[in-house]
């Protein structure tokens, strides 16, 4: 992707991974995630999370209201001449919302650049995509609106990657929208203090441990070794840049002071 492309993160994470993978230097992210004067948006939106430099224009806490707004983008960004592209990611408990079909058929209808991706963890909160969605692949939906529709192993690193690739690729050619659909799994409850998952049984720890086996993480850090891109050294080491950049990070978020209230005519009313 390019840096004036669009990002639209869908609400698990609150948009850390797609943030940081873009270029968002994380001390900023955290500070607003904390509340902070000195975080990207001045410590008021806390996990709603924008940055317009590298195309982040917000997160919405109604599920499904990034499907209409990236839309607008999408038209945007035909219209402009930018040959930008917008990726709008959603959970599978969001593309049970009405907003996907309207803006799956305008997207698809008017040809708009946007790449749709599911990040499909099997549950919305604890309720299993099998009791709210009548068939196996939410990818499905594609064909209705005539466009590609993927599965992906979401725990591969590369094949997200390329499958994403090909999308983008082909929603900056102006051939229009696609939706992937990453299977992926939830390692933990919804949030503390919530069960796990309803009409099946919850999860042990044995089962977690079982799951993150399959930990994209470590999949992808067995296939560098494996491919001797990188040693295992050479991983340590990595390892050890990240821990110093995050307590960073947590240093200059904890430093920081609440946010003035008059920030909120910089960042949330028109002037
Ligand atoms: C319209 C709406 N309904 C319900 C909620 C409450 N809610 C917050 S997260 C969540 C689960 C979302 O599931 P999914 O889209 O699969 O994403 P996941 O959290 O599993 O990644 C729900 C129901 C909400 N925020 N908005």
């Amino acid at each position: 992707m390019n840096d004036d492309d669009f990002v639209f993160p869908a609400v698990r994470g609150h948009g850390l991974p797609h943030l940081i993978s873009k270029g968002v230097d994380p001390k900023y992210y955290l500070a607003e995630h904390c509340g902070k004067s000195t975080g990207s948006c001045g410590g008021v939106s806390t996990y709603h999370n924008i940055d317009t430099e590298h195309g982040f224009f917000g997160l919405a806490g109604t599920l499904g209201t990034g499907f209409p707004i990236s839309v607008g983008y999408g038209m945007t960004s035909k219209w402009n001449g930018k040959q930008q592209v917008v990726v709008s990611c959603f959970g599978d408990g969001t593309s049970n919302r009405g907003t996907l079909h309207e803006s799956f058929l305008m997207a698809a209808n008017w040809k708009l650049p946007i790449v749709w991706v599911c990040e499909n963890n099997q549950l919305s909160m604890y309720v299993p995509v099998k009791d709210h969605h009548p068939v196996e692949n939410i990818a499905d939906l594609a064909f209705g609106y005539g466009m590609p529709g993927e599965v992906v192993d979401g725990q591969d690193v590369v094949a997200v990657a390329k499958a994403v690739d090909k999308a983008v690729a082909r929603a900056r050619a102006g051939e229009g929208p696609s939706l992937i659909e990453c299977k992926t799994e939830r390692f933990v409850t919804h949030s503390i203090g919530l069960p796990d998952r309803i009409d099946l049984e919850d999860r042990t720890k044995d089962d977690y441990v079982e799951l993150k086996k399959r930990d994209p993480v470590v999949l992808f850090q067995e296939k560098l070794l494996k491919e001797g891109v990188l040693t295992q050294k050479e991983m340590e080491r990595i390892d050890q840049e990240i821990a110093v950049e995050i307590d960073a990070a947590e240093a200059f978020a904890d430093a920081g002071s609440p946010p003035d209230p008059s920030v909120l005519d910089d960042y949330l009313y028109a002037k």
